[in-house]
């Protein structure tokens, strides 16, 4: 690794003055794409359906933080954005094609490792190179798998791919523990990363919970039927459940994918909840396009998250109860966070990227017995760069000048600087990976959203306020002048604090261009005929 004269400076400046004493361990369980509206914390619209008595805990017994944020709203980026403190044009995770590169990065985990911290992380991790900064490690290749998944583990100075029988949170809760069991017996602080899959696309809940919640009911967002008035961006976007989450794989109705992995005993069992599942559809008779169908879908598809939410939910317990039972709970600072938000039906929707609440927004909750007060929450805004120098500065340690996130330990307490930041830069950049959502950067304070789609030259600007579903686009409207013109000057200086390069120098390769938009919707189209013929092949084979 290389690293500045700064850098090493900081590290030296560590090495000299950590107090190893009573230094706080750090839990950090964190799920990939869990929305803050499927939390009962959060007052969700299922808080009462589909409760998360575990997560809940931590709310409880600690902050709830109301506007937690994201600073890029994609997975492999949100991750880089964590580990680093930095936007992703500083540390170069763009995109979920990203590499998390340590010649040009250094993470809160390295330090952390260096100033005698014990680290482990285990679970999903989506940065491609392999973990550093970490005595123990087992991550997901890209995805991973939720049944019988295979893991990189960490060998030696190399590493080596091992298949695991079983559902894949429960089997990263179960290293988790292991790495929580070994460092109680050291006298060495600790920092976990225990990082679930869960509840990412295609939902595939343990075989425990497959038809969970089958009669429930989910209330519908009140956008579920959006249509897109005055935001052309979000017009443009195929992640509408509608018409974009496909019946084979989304909605389970091709047991290949769904159960691809599992075997023996397991599969059967699997199949045959399924199948039951899956035949009260066929005596539906839905008209595919139609409105109850859509209303169908929205069903199915909040079923199997909340299915899959349960799990983790009940593999938080197991965590928190370790950590109780001995005692290792009252040094250490367990946080729960998603890499971004997620939409629930929203806007017709599920995926993220967007700007828009649900997604730029990720739940956040931290318990720490005696510095943070049980049952408060906070509405500052805070992002994920802050992480990083957060778990620093709570170690004790200095924290390198390159990282761009603020330390949020004086919010935990209670006790927010008169002068906190009253707005946050935001940029998305992955048009083209998944969805056709467009490029865009934007400001965000507490009440507006300054927004740019750069590649279709499209400006919306958002007042929460008077419009909290976000379904108006104020930037026309003569009365939002000034509004916008405090809200440019907030995203010039943020730009010139974070030095952000000039639009056209960076992520050249995936601009979006009329014609670009044109061929991946054809490709999409192509794939989505391939899948159905698929189908349709099996179906005609199984009869
Ligand atoms: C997959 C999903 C997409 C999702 C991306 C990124 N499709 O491609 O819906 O947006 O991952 O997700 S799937 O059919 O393969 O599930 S991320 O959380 O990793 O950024
Ligand atoms: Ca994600």
């Amino acid at each position: 690794m290389r690293l500045s004269a700064a850098t090493l400076g900081v590290l030296l400046f560590n090495l000299c003055f950590a107090v190893a004493a009573d230094r706080p361990n750090i839990v950090w369980i964190f799920s990939d794409d869990h929305a803050f509206q499927a939390i009962s914390a959060y007052k969700s619209r299922f808080a009462n359906l589909a409760p998360t008595p575990n997560i809940d805990r931590l709310a409880d017994l600690g902050m709830r933080f109301d506007r937690s944020h994201v600073a890029n709203s994609i997975c492999a980026p949100a991750r880089a954005c964590v580990l680093t403190g930095k936007h992703s044009h500083m540390n170069g995770v763009l995109d979920n094609r990203g590499i998390m590169d340590y010649n040009k990065n250094i993470t809160f985990p390295q330090i952390l490792q260096k100033s005698g911290y014990s680290t482990g992380i285990f679970g999903k991790w989506h940065l491609k190179s392999a973990p550093q900064g970490f005595d123990d490690w087992a991550v997901l290749p890209g995805q991973g798998s939720y049944h019988n998944p295979d893991y990189r583990v960490k060998d030696g100075v190399g590493e080596k791919k091992v298949r695991i029988d079983g559902w894949v949170d429960d089997l990263t809760t179960d290293m988790a523990l292991k790495f929580l069991k070994e460092k109680n017996e050291g006298d060495k602080p600790f920092m976990l990363m225990c990082q679930f899959k869960t509840p990412h696309r295609t939902w595939q809940p343990p075989i425990r919970h497959i038809d969970t919640y089958e009669d429930v009911f989910f209330p519908e967002p009140a956008t579920l039927f959006d249509k897109y008035e005055g935001r052309k961006a979000a017009e443009i976007a195929t992640m509408r459940i509608s018409r974009d989450a496909n019946m084979e794989r989304d909605m389970h109705m091709d047991l290949d994918h769904v159960l691809g992995r599992l075997e023996g005993e397991a599969l059967k069992v699997a199949t045959k909840k399924y199948e039951v599942i899956n035949k009260k559809y066929d005596k539906l008779g839905l008209t595919e396009g139609s409105k109850e169908w859509v209303q169908w879908k929205y069903q199915r598809y909040i079923k199997e998250f909340m299915r899959c939410v349960t799990a983790i939910d009940e593999n938080v317990g197991r965590i928190l109860d370790y950590l109780e039972k001995t005692g290792l709970d009252k040094n250490t600072l367990v946080c729960y966070s998603a890499d971004q938000g997620f939409y629930m039906g929203e806007h017709g929707w599920f995926d993220k990227r967007f700007i828009y609440e649900e997604s730029f927004r990720t739940p956040l909750l931290m318990k720490w017995p005696g510095k943070i007060k049980p049952g408060s929450v906070n509405a500052d805004l805070v992002q994920n760069i802050d992480m990083a120098p957060t778990f620093l500065e709570m170690a004790g340690l200095k924290v390198p000048d390159e990282m761009q996130g603020k330390s949020i330990l004086p919010v935990m307490k209670g006790k927010t600087p008169s002068d906190w930041r009253d707005s946050l830069y935001y940029h998305y950049y992955e048009f083209s990976g998944s969805h056709t959502v467009p490029n865009h950067e934007a400001v965000a304070s507490k009440r507006y959203k300054l927004v740019h789609y750069y590649d279709i030259n499209h400006h919306e600007l958002i007042d929460l306020e008077k419009d909290p579903l976000e379904m108006k686009n104020q930037f026309n409207n003569p009365e939002y002048a000034s509004v916008i013109k405090s809200m440019r000057s907030k995203l010039v200086q943020h730009k010139k604090d974070y030095t952000v390069p000039k639009l056209p120098e960076i992520n050249t390769e995936w601009r979006m261009t009329e014609e670009k938009l044109a061929k991946v919707l054809a490709e999409r189209e192509a794939a989505k005929l391939k899948r159905l013929e698929r189908m349709r092949a099996k179906k005609a084979k199984k009869k």
